[in-house]
């Protein structure tokens, strides 16, 4: 067993821009060229464009804007509106999931996969699922969730499922998440000139816009998903570009809502669309992704991973690919003109998601089955117009394990608690090999990719530090891929482990690092942190927990770290976020929020130090707890 190395995955990279260049393709290692040095305003946050009196620049001769505005309250207004715009992408994902639940019916498209879990749910939102039939009960949660974006009065309802202490945490410190849309709205408020230029005031407010992400928008995704499409279960897959197949109808799914793409799945095995590809001269339909819909159908379906992030325009690159088919989110406007150099169909299908040099399909959710059916038929029609010339596919493959939700996880360490002794459907054997010190503590390993780390490398290099030092790896989003790419969701990889957490999968078999979902899927985090102290009858900043995006480059990032350090959880970035031209701000970023919510950022892009500063804080953790 071997991972597959940087320089593998360069050698493909390489060759396939070979391909650009014969094509004439450009490329985002050619833009990025282009686009460097970024211009230090925008790196440091002092850049101000909310009104028509600027732009105004903070430089030391011009220490104010023309409305008196400050660096602090400038780079403050503009953190807070990164993340209302990551919390608005999240949310709006979240509530096109609870409209889709509201149209599930038994004879329809979308049915309700998990009914366990709709009945578990139902109470989240003061609702009786007792003696209720399915339907009415799937649209009676479906309606109440979707009133949680904006309803006159109250809290978020599924903060209620956080310790009490987070609970009591978030009310003292005004930043208990108000209806979802409201905190977007404030947020975009607040920030409109002649407002609040206080950077307390304007970094509270983004706690609270995260919060109503990760316990508000994103869950809604996760949850409501997990009850139309099912609760993942561990499902082996494969994934990098050795996936794509030579000799079948090659369709990509690439975005971030799975509506669509689970109909494309299960229309990928329709009989009268196989008898086509057939008849076209192709051996089958093969459905890959990357992104975040990547994620979910491989959670769901063992679907196979292309890649992440960085990898979409090698997906077309590769001169294979039938049709890529996008939803929202992380989808390059690059690939509208790529696909152009190639027969590849690029299918843009919602309405927040519109580009040039697309074909349009709009996705309406009352008719997916027939669009489903009418774009994987496209995409088999397009089989006979490949040109066999341009076709080169890297053969780099690796097994990986996927599936871990919540419920997964339980249920792989119910198998192996003794029920005579000890409750069954708990954390307590991960808590105890936590205390015992058998692991040190975890990991949450997100995000995205970002140019400025070498395509993966971070991810890639902390997953083998941290597992070498027994710290378990929680994964989701273009990480979760980076590690499935390196071989690092293989069972086989307990061989790069530490004697306890080799142990520990080998007793629990899992892999050392467990792909929880997208990345609305941090909220399942979110569940199994505060699961885990209050297992422990602790609260959340004292877990040896901590979470890290080295790569990340979306606003949905920052909202995403907003909430995980307002859940107590220290967030370590590779990447500078655009606020180091306050130091107001980054003081409270990195130290002063740490007394409302005990926890804060810490930024470092050396990977080496990075790495370092996680194992020790984890250890002081370890040390509080006198474990
Ligand atoms: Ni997350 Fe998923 Fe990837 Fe980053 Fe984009 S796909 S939602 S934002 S780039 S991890
Ligand atoms: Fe300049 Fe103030 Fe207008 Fe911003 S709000 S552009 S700092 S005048």
């Amino acid at each position: 067993f071997k991972l597959t190395t940087y320089e593998q995955l360069q050698e493909d990279t390489d060759r396939l821009l070979e391909t650009a260049e014969k094509v004439g393709a450009n490329t985002w290692q050619e833009r990025v060229k282009n686009q460097t040095p970024h211009c230090k305003f925008g790196e440091n946050g002092v850049c101000c464009r909310i009104c028509t009196m600027g732009p105004c620049r903070i430089t030391p001769k011009a220490p104010r804007g023309i409305c008196g505005c400050d660096a602090h309250g400038i780079v403050g207004r503009n953190f807070l509106r990164f993340t209302a715009g990551g919390s608005a992408t999240h949310s709006d994902h979240g509530r096109e999931i609870c409209h889709t639940l509201h149209i599930a019916s038994p004879d329809g498209d979308y049915k309700v996969k998990d009914e366990a879990k709709l009945r578990r749910l139902a109470p989240v939102f003061d609702i009786d699922p007792e003696g209720k039939e399915t339907y009415e009960l799937a649209h009676e949660v479906a309606l109440a969730a979707l009133e949680e974006y904006g309803k006159p009065f109250g809290y978020q309802k599924m903060t209620k499922r956080a310790t009490k202490e987070r609970q009591e945490t978030w009310l003292r410190e005004g930043i208990l998440p108000r209806a979802i849309d409201r905190e977007v709205s404030t947020a975009m408020h607040m920030t409109h000139m002649g407002n609040s230029s206080l950077p307390e005031a304007l970094i509270r407010q983004a706690l609270r816009n995260g919060l109503s992400d990760g316990w508000g928008g994103s869950m809604m995704g996760t949850e409501l998903s997990d009850v139309l499409f099912g609760t993942p279960k561990e499902i082996e897959t494969e994934a990098d570009l050795g996936v794509i197949k030579e000799d079948e109808v090659n369709i990509c799914v690439h975005g971030h809502d799975p509506s669509l793409s689970e109909m494309i799945v299960e229309y990928a095995e329709n009989p009268e669309l196989l008898a086509l590809a057939k008849e076209k001269g192709a051996n089958g339909i093969n459905i890959v992704g990357v992104c975040c819909t990547s994620n979910e159908v491989t959670m769901r379906h063992g679907i196979p991973m292309a890649g992440n992030f960085l990898s979409q325009e090698n997906v077309v690159l590769t001169g294979a690919m039938e049709a890529i088919v996008v939803d929202v989110q992380c989808i390059f406007p690059a690939l509208g003109p790529l696909s152009k150099c190639f027969h590849t169909k690029f299918i843009t299908t919602s309405d927040i998601c519109r580009m040039p040099d697309s074909e349009f399909i709009h996705m309406d959710p009352t008719k997916a089955g027939q669009i489903a059916y009418d774009i994987v038929k496209m995409a088999v029609e397009n089989f006979a117009n490949r040109n066999k010339d341009l076709v080169y596919i890297p053969q780099h493959k690796q097994k990986a394990y996927v599936g871990y939700s919540c419920e997964e996880i339980i249920h792989k360490l119910d198998g192996v608690t003794n029920s005579q002794v000890d409750p069954t459907g708990t954390y307590r054997p991960l808590a105890q090999v936590v205390t015992s010190g058998v692991i040190r503590g975890a990991v949450a390993l997100v995000g995205c990719n970002n140019p400025k780390v070498r395509h993966d490398y971070a991810h890639v290099e902390l997953m083998k530090k941290l597992i070498a030092n027994d710290i378990i790896l929680v994964l989701s989003g273009c990480s979760a891929q980076a590690a499935a790419k390196a071989g690092l969701l293989d069972k086989r990889a307990k061989e790069l482990c530490g004697d306890g957490l080799k142990r520990v999968c080998e007793l629990v078999d899992i892999p050392p690092a467990l792909h929880m979902g997208s990345c609305v899927d941090i909220s399942r985090m979110m569940l199994l942190v505060c699961d885990l102290a209050n297992e422990l009858g602790i609260d959340t900043p004292q877990l040896p927990v901590v979470g890290c995006a080295p790569e990340y480059m979306s606003e949905k990032a920052v909202s995403i770290g907003n909430y995980v350090v307002s859940t107590g959880i220290d967030t370590f970035l590779g990447v500078q976020p655009y606020v180091a031209g306050s130091s107001e701000c980054t003081e409270l970023l990195t130290n002063g929020i740490g007394d409302w919510v005990g926890a804060t950022y810490y930024v470092e892009s050396d990977i080496e130090k990075l790495g370092d500063m996680m194992i020790e804080r984890i250890e002081e953790k370890r040390k509080a707890l006198g474990i």
